[in-house]
């Protein structure tokens, strides 16, 4: 029988069910999988309509729900991984729905907005935090006595428990952490190490530095200046405002001396290069207003050498590009092992260019996704930025800067010239790999 498991890599829900193949000696074919394509195919919707994995295919259905496809495999063979009794068995559902709720949930709640994928919420993540806790709590007091959650041997109970405090071991509970749930740390290390979850797991490394939420510069720099603003402003007892009141009040409110004057908002060096023949604007419309048949021939020749823009109701004229003006930048992000799940790389990419809409004005992008034979994605970009360099106001607040190499392009060299046509011409492949998605600043 063939069972196929559709995940990406490095997926702790599709462990479950690859750990319980190794107790029963049964093969899990894991195809190469890409998150955001291949789980929105018809073919896949079939298997799993809710469009997510871990999804397992078997030869007369799909099964989805990390736990229901563990608890499928685990049912292949008479292995023990139910125990010994009917009342053992209620006992590994019980330990299957408590670590599940008790401590999926809760640990999910606390890291991924760490990871950016929910909004953050220090509330939420203390209450998370508390409710990891308390769970892992019981869970040592039950391990001070027991050597497994159910029994004298491993049951699936231990094979999804371990499973569910994945992220928490290895991203999340410092030295410190784990020693206050000694029983629960023993009981989690030595079934990583048994010889079936390792062949799944690899080599665990514990948590060293627990991961937090670093906030982006540009919200820490507002609220530090909010803080220091309010700080400074003399302290005056104030009427509360009337939703009904005469409009004169009110201009006689906003003249009222004791308020802080709004700063006057500092100008941008960009606005004062000296005038460029080149106007980004007309750049992005002869992008935007260009067939996909002529893009070569009309966008990035004209990119260089100039063109007319398509279908411009005033026949705009794009003058080419300017190297006095504007400078050409590569950007490559820096942690490709990282970009494991093609869709989390997506919203990576795409919450950086929100984070930067202050700079359209002075900026053009191109950000390829690529994939690599590893299963990673890595990410590679070209920009056009008013200026010699990258703008100083995307260098002061955007985090995610740090995030990327950029090296200057140089237009006199060929090759740095074409890689620069094939990233905004969006060919199927850059650097020789894979370009699955691009996402544009204009
Ligand atoms: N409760 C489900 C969770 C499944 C789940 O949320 N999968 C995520 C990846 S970890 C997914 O496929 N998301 C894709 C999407 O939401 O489009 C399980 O245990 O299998």
């Amino acid at each position: 029988m063939t069972l196929k498991l559709y995940t990406y890599p490095g997926n702790k829900n599709a462990f479950k069910a690859l750990i319980a193949a190794q107790y029963v000696g049964t093969k899990i074919e894991v195809p190469s999988f890409s998150m955001g394509v291949d789980n929105k195919k018809p073919e896949f919707l079939k298997l799993n309509p809710n469009g997510k994995v871990p999804t397992l295919e078997t030869p007369t259905g799909g099964v989805w729900e990390s736990n229901a496809i563990a608890r499928y495999v685990a049912r292949l063979s008479d292995k023990g991984l139910f125990g010994a009794s009917a009342f053992e068995e209620a006992l590994v559902e019980q330990w299957i729905d408590f670590t599940t709720t008790e401590l999926d949930a809760p640990l999910l709640s606390w890291i991924l907005p760490i990871l950016g994928h929910w909004p953050y919420d220090k509330k939420k993540e203390e209450g998370a935090i508390a409710a990891v806790k308390k769970a892992m709590a019981l869970l040592d007091r039950h391990l001070t006595k027991n050597t497994y959650l159910v029994g004298h041997a491993a049951t699936l109970a231990d094979i999804v428990g371990v499973c569910n405090l994945y992220h928490g071991y290895t991203k999340l509970f410092d030295e410190g952490f784990r020693k206050s749930f000694p029983h629960v740390t023993r009981w989690w290390l030595t079934l990583a190490h048994q010889p079936a979850f390792a062949a799944v797991l690899g080599e665990v490394k514990l948590c060293q530095q627990p991961m937090k939420f670093t906030p982006p510069k540009k919200d820490a720099a507002e609220k530090a200046d909010g803080a220091a603003k309010k700080e400074a402003a003399p302290k005056k007892e104030k009427e509360p405002k009337k939703e009904s009141a005469p409009k004169k009040a009110a201009a006689v409110e906003e003249e009222d001396p004791a308020e802080p004057k709004p700063e006057p908002k500092a100008k941008n060096p960009l606005d004062e290069l000296p005038k460029s023949t080149m106007v980004l604007d007309a750049w992005k419309r002869l992008y935007s207003n260009t067939p996909g048949a002529k893009f070569r021939e009309i966008a990035v020749n004209g990119l260089w050498a100039g063109a007319d823009i398509p279908n411009s109701p005033t026949q705009e004229h794009f003058a080419g590009y300017d190297p006095e003006g504007f400078s050409i930048w590569f950007c490559d992000y820096k942690y490709p092992e990282e970009n494991t799940v093609n869709y989390i790389v997506m919203n990576k990419v795409g919450g950086f260019l929100q984070r930067i809409d202050y700079v359209r004005k002075y900026a053009f992008g191109v950000m390829c996704i690529l994939k690599d034979d590893k299963g990673q994605f890595p990410i590679r970009g070209v920009w056009i930025f008013r200026g010699q360099g990258i703008p100083p106001i995307m260098l002061d607040e955007c985090y995610d800067l740090e995030l990327y190499n950029w090296t200057r392009v140089d237009i006199a060299d060929p090759k740095q010239k074409a890689r620069v046509e094939d990233m905004i011409a969006e060919e199927a492949t850059i650097d020789g790999l894979e370009h699955i998605e691009c996402k544009i600043f204009k």
